[in-house]
């Protein structure tokens, strides 16, 4: 029987720009999504965030979907310019107070807020300035986390400080399909990764030192290799923080490129040069600076199968894919966090997992969702199986709650076990919200 252990937490998550709309409400200031998805072609549909799910006024109605799952926490991003407009500076009264609501009313329900300080709607004001490639940044972010750590003392006790860096780099500086939607080069590409360090850092100091007992994260995602045979394990681990190929478009999107700025104080003599040679331009004083968190935040939803050598095998025709085309790979649930605490030795929480599918409520009124209910029982038998294997994997939290903005994919990609009508904003639980309500209840996989 697959059982999850009573301490074991289960959560959703979601995230500020993805669904909270109230764009340019109470004093919010503009964020890169919201100047990001008002330009023309940038978002599938021209879609935008500037009412998504409408969090921003439905909270209350939200968090009863979360309590009724049973669920112990909520993960949920701040956006950055609701609380300081400008990034810096002038705090925003009325944005605390919509926080204030929303996590006051979470934990009158019975669940935990956990908070994640940045998911990606950087202050347009900071952008202006250069954004992550300018190094103020460290300074901003640090200033914001105390903002936000004294506000919250005493009902918030876990924070996530960065939602991937991987994807604000490589999405919205490397390639551009994210936003602010730069291209820059290699250097500049390893320099902002070196700034995404720093400020995780300062910010966790400034978290910490408001408040010692919480908790402070930082959520990874990246490359994860599964052998095609447990016996090719040491190749697919290898191959999963590999950094040796010199383009970010190559080695860009890894866990170990971020990673190991925080835990080995630079990169290995293996990585690519471009990558050393950030590293030894910084300041000596930097490598000081750097912290490991309390605890890795992992976002997975695939990974690549290796051979013996560690090479990554082409797709065989006709896999399955999730409705965003992603792979189906169970086993990354397993080798996943089971590698990160390898190479990082500190215990996981899965902060994102699940999948895209082309829901549609039937005929009967309901959302049937078999997909995601056969994804979700593979993959959390991976899971248990992981930790039953000595992974200390403490958590699992769901992505998504609701339907929300896919970023540049628009609303076309629903991860939600809530089926989000984006005319009527009503809310439908699917099948997989009931099925997940009584896994939290049971801690049972059944199937
Ligand atoms: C991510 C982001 C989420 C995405 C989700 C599906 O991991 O990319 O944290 O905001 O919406 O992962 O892509």
């Amino acid at each position: 029987m697959r059982k999850f252990s009573d301490d074991f937490i289960f959560g959703t998550a979601c995230a500020s720009y993805q669904c909270e709309g109230g764009w340019n409400e109470d004093g919010k200031g503009l964020n890169i999504w919201d100047v990001f998805s008002h330009t023309p072609g940038k978002v599938a549909n021209g879609d935008t965030g500037d009412v998504a799910c409408d969090v921003y006024h439905r909270y209350a109605e939200d968090n009863d979907l979360i309590a009724g799952l049973g669920v112990d926490v909520h993960r949920l991003s701040l956006s950055w310019a609701r609380i300081l407009p400008e990034g810096t500076g002038a705090v925003n009264a009325a944005g605390l107070a919509y926080y204030d609501r929303v996590v006051d009313d979470l934990i009158a329900k019975g669940v935990k807020p956990w908070i994640t300080l940045y998911h990606w709607d950087l202050p347009q004001a900071l952008q202006m300035k250069g954004g992550w490639l300018n190094r103020d940044i460290v300074d901003a972010f640090a200033e914001y986390a105390r903002v936000v750590g004294e506000h919250f003392k005493g009902r918030v006790d876990c924070y996530m400080t960065i939602n991937e860096p991987q994807c604000i780099n490589i999405l919205g500086y490397g390639n551009g399909i994210h936003a602010p939607g730069w291209k820059l080069t290699n250097a500049d590409i390893a320099r902002v990764y070196h700034n995404i360090a720093l400020a995780h850092s300062a910010a966790q100091d400034a978290l910490k030192a408001i408040d010692g007992s919480a908790q402070v994260g930082v959520v990874t995602t990246g490359r994860l290799c599964c052998p095609i045979d447990p016996a090719y394990e040491a190749a697919a681990y290898a191959k999963s923080f590999d950094l040796s190929e010199n383009d970010f478009n190559l080695n860009g999107f890894s866990h170990s490129i971020f990673m190991d700025l925080l835990f080995f104080g630079g990169y290995e003599e293996s990585a690519a040069s471009y990558l050393k040679e950030a590293s030894a331009s910084m300041p000596k004083a930097d490598w000081e600076r750097m912290r490991k968190p309390d605890f890795i935040g992992l976002n997975v939803y695939n990974g690549a199968y290796t051979d013996k050598d560690g090479n990554i095998l082409p797709d065989p025709a006709g896999r399955p894919r999730t409705h965003i085309g992603w792979p189906i790979t169970p086993e990354v649930l397993y080798y996943g966090p089971r590698h990160l605490y390898k190479r990082y030795g500190l215990p996981i929480i899965i902060t994102e997992n699940g999948l895209s599918c082309n829901d549609r409520v039937f005929l009967d009124g309901k959302v049937h969702d078999p997909l995601r209910i056969d994804f979700l029982t593979r993959y959390l038998s991976e899971l248990h199986r992981t930790i039953e294997d000595g992974t200390p994997v403490k958590g699992y939290l769901h992505w998504s709650l609701l339907d929300n903005l896919e970023w540049n994919d628009g609303y076309g990609q629903r991860f939600g076990i809530v089926y989000v009508d984006f005319q009527s904003l009503e809310r439908t639980p699917k099948d997989s919200y009931y099925w997940y309500k009584d896994l939290v209840k049971t801690r049972t996989l059944q199937g």
